[in-house]
């Protein structure tokens, strides 16, 4: 059936792009790529994935990373340089455990890492660490940014300077848990019909270290304009939130969870709201699914990971795929 209607309709082809064959990162299982270009050179930010003691349960247990490797390449074909420990769980002082899923950004002439973990009363918290080197090492604020909550940082720059962090997730990342503004730990998902959660937004100060505004829910509508609803879980937010801007259109993609996609929505306004546009990759091998996209040389590409290597849900490869766009800035679904 495929076969038949490609040969009728030849873009079905040219509809998708390719994944890259084999993990980008192997030696180290990794995961939760945040990809930048610095200094002309690639560099990919990971979660570092590990086997531990740490009991599988819906929280996420048995993600249980102490610290962070940083890569860097000249091109996405060849294995990237490993440049070791950026950043260790026993350097964070506030943090307890789970060293999940980091960005990075450059301002100001230092390179930022953005980094979620649980703290001292077992609450996910944001954290910032600095180094003068993409590559680290870090060095970790004292403490957690303060009205940072849930995890999945995505730091983005706008071409006029101004710095943004996105973040959330639900279940293990517990942003169900702050609808009241305070944590909550019966908090549940909204009702299926009821405007599901988005993730949330702050703008960054200019020292790159604290929250200037509030954190701000990001509103995600469906193609008719309307809030997409908690029931919609193929389209709704979930967690691993990532910001790109293309040809003056800001792109919010992210992780659907329990239904395994990774979706986009845009905007005009980086503070949204966002319109549902479609699937950027297709459900992996694994449970998690969590990515980002770049510009490097006049490319776009997508980083994702998935647990095809090791069959278990968080022992996972990052991998690589160019990612191409249609002419009405639709991103063409990634076809593993
Ligand atoms: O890697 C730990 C968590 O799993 C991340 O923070 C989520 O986005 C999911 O990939």
């Amino acid at each position: 059936g495929v076969l038949a209607l490609c040969s009728v309709a030849v873009s079905c082809r040219s509809s998708r792009s390719k994944t890259i064959p084999g993990p980008f990162i192997s030696g180290l299982y990794s995961a939760d790529p945040s990809a930048h270009v610095f200094n002309g050179r690639l560099y990919v930010y990971p979660s570092h994935d590990r086997k531990s003691d740490a009991r599988p349960d819906n929280d996420g247990s048995q993600y249980d990373m102490v610290d962070y490797h940083v890569y860097s390449t000249d091109s996405v074909y060849t294995a990237p340089t490993d440049h070791g420990v950026a950043l260790a769980l026993e350097d964070v002082p506030w943090a307890s455990k789970q060293l999940w899923a980091p960005d990075a950004a450059h301002k100001n002439g230092l390179y930022y890492l953005f980094f979620p973990a649980r703290d001292k009363e077992n609450i996910f918290r944001i954290g910032v660490a600095t180094s003068k080197n993409p590559e680290g090492p870090f060095t970790a604020e004292p403490n957690p940014i303060a009205g940072s909550f849930s995890m999945d940082p995505c730091s983005f720059v706008d071409d006029d300077g101004k710095a943004y962090l996105y973040f959330g997730g639900l279940w293990g990342g517990q942003l169900e848990k702050w609808q009241t503004g305070s944590f909550d730990p019966s908090g549940r998902e909204p009702g299926r019909l009821s405007p599901a959660l988005g993730p949330r937004v702050a703008r960054l100060s200019e020292d790159m270290l604290s929250f200037e505004s509030e954190a701000l829910e990001v509103q995600i509508l469906d193609e008719q304009g309307t809030p997409v609803v908690a029931g919609n879980n193929r389209v709704r937010f979930f967690e691993g939130a990532w910001v790109h801007k293309r040809k003056g259109v800001y792109y919010l993609s992210y992780s659907t969870g329990d239904t395994h996609l990774l979706a986009y929505a845009t905007s005009d306004n980086p503070l949204g709201p966002f319109t549902y546009r479609g699937v950027v990759l297709e459900p992996v091998a694994g449970w998690t699914t969590h990515h980002s996209i770049v510009e490097f040389r006049g490319k776009w590409y997508l980083f994702y990971h998935d647990a095809a290597e090791s069959k278990i849900d968080y022992l996972r490869n990052v991998r690589a795929a160019p990612l191409e766009y249609g002419k009405d800035g639709s991103i063409k679904t990634v076809q593993r």
